[in-house]
């Protein structure tokens, strides 16, 4: 079948392909620069703390910024559509300053071969995230709510710096900056005092945005649920966060992976469009936890896209890759993710909406679960592949891949 009888397929049920494919060319999706390295930043960390965890030993891992940004370079240029970048404070180039300066005092200049990097590969903004994990200075697994007033500054002071550095990443870019705060402070076992560590992380928030940049920095917070080796109590727990971010004003990030397993983001999405004018997503794919899964097409991912879809939440709702697959080749795995947002919202895109809720308004739910299950069938491939193509692409990312691993990848250790 072609594009052209693709395209009168869905014209049949009064949606307009060619219209879905304009409209996907401008939505930004945030990619994250951890998928090439499992997490593990430019600082010297070997290893993750802080409840997340990369499992698999594919060969071929970035070792080096130059590496890194090689890699998510390649893959970007596979990826269709408009993209940002995603940087946490880990991946700081410090150059002299390495192993003299501690997270409290980076700076944006650490952060300037980003930007090049951003401007040489057609990205339309940086989004920044501090770091609060994989560091010597988290004390008994807290940092934010720490007890001990030290380490509690020390952190509180990343968070400044980070706001600062979110400011000139917006700046530069002529984009406002998506700053996430996530913390993984929370206990293993049954702890005396859920409240104290509450307490003292939204104070801790309060502190580090008493002040910020509020044309360039747009401020989150992400809640979680559990984290290995901290699965009993959470501070930043989901009714903290939603309830910090609507009293103080700032934006709630939503990780996919983060809430029991039976609740679902898509559902959150329309909840918290109520009352807010933005809302951040981290797309995930978790596996029975928090396992952060390479992103695929499937159904609870058609579900949230559908949601910003058709709640006119585009310009709203702020996307953003969150996953890493250390087990298989990770460009390949990077691609994957990205690719199937993109086509989660095409198909949310190819929906005939208003009659849908028309059905649903009406009562008529024979009508509703008849459209719902008809859609499904329409040739969405096809609008996929034109799609593609008008970005330059196919659906051949694997080829690709193979050779840049043959070629580039397989020399490292
Ligand atoms: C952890 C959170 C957090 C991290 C990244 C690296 O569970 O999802 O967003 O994955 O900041
Ligand atoms: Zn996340």
């Amino acid at each position: 079948m072609s594009y052209q009888e693709a395209k009168r397929s869905y014209a049949a049920i009064g949606v307009n392909s060619d219209a879905a494919i304009e409209t996907l060319k401008k939505v930004p999706v945030s990619v994250h620069c951890w998928q090439g390295d499992d997490v593990l930043g430019f600082e010297g960390a070997e290893s993750l703390s802080g409840g997340i965890q990369t499992t698999g030993n594919y060969p071929g891992r970035a070792r080096t910024p130059e590496e890194l940004m090689a890699d998510y370079a390649y893959a970007l240029s596979l990826m269709p559509g408009s993209k940002r970048i995603n940087i946490h404070a880990s991946y700081a180039f410090l150059g002299a300053d390495k192993g003299k300066i501690d997270r409290d005092a980076y700076r944006p200049e650490h952060f300037a071969p980003w930007v090049k990097f951003a401007k040489e590969h057609a990205i339309e903004g940086i989004d920044f995230n501090p770091t609060f994990f994989a560091h010597p200075k988290m004390k008994d697994g807290l940092t934010l709510s720490s007890p001990d007033e030290g380490i509690r500054a020390f952190w509180v002071e990343h968070g400044k710096r980070c706001m600062e550095i979110a400011a000139y990443l917006g700046k530069e870019m002529n984009s406002p900056c998506l700053v996430n705060i996530w913390i993984p402070d929370g206990y293993k076992d049954i702890p005396a005092d859920r409240l104290s560590p509450r307490l003292r992380y939204a104070k801790s928030l309060d502190e580090i945005l008493k002040e910020y940049d509020r044309q360039w920095v747009i401020p989150a917070v992400e809640s979680k649920v559990f984290g290995i080796g901290v699965e009993s109590y959470t501070v930043g727990s989901g009714e903290f966060c939603q309830n910090y971010a609507a009293t103080r004003g700032i934006c709630s990030l939503l990780d996919n992976g983060h809430y029991h397993p039976t609740e679902v983001v898509s559902d959150k999405i329309p909840s918290m469009l109520v009352f807010h004018d933005k809302v951040a997503l981290h797309v995930s794919r978790p596996v029975r936890w928090d396992s952060d899964h390479v992103v695929i097409f499937e159904d609870e991912l058609k579900e949230i896209m559908k949601e910003v879809v058709r709640n006119d939440a585009l310009g709203k709702v702020k996307i953003a890759l969150d996953y890493f697959d250390a087990s298989i080749n990770r460009v390949f795995a990077w691609v994957t993710g990205q690719r199937s947002v993109e086509k989660a919202l095409l198909y949310a895109l190819l929906l005939p909406d208003a009659e849908l809720k028309a059905a649903q308004e009406q009562g008529q739910f024979t009508r509703l679960m008849y459209l719902q299950e008809r859609v499904k069938t329409l040739p969405f491939g096809e609008v996929w592949a034109q799609y593609l193509k008008e970005n330059g692409m196919d659906e051949d990312y694997f080829t690709p891949v193979a050779e840049y691993e043959e070629k580039v990848m397989k020399g490292r250790a």
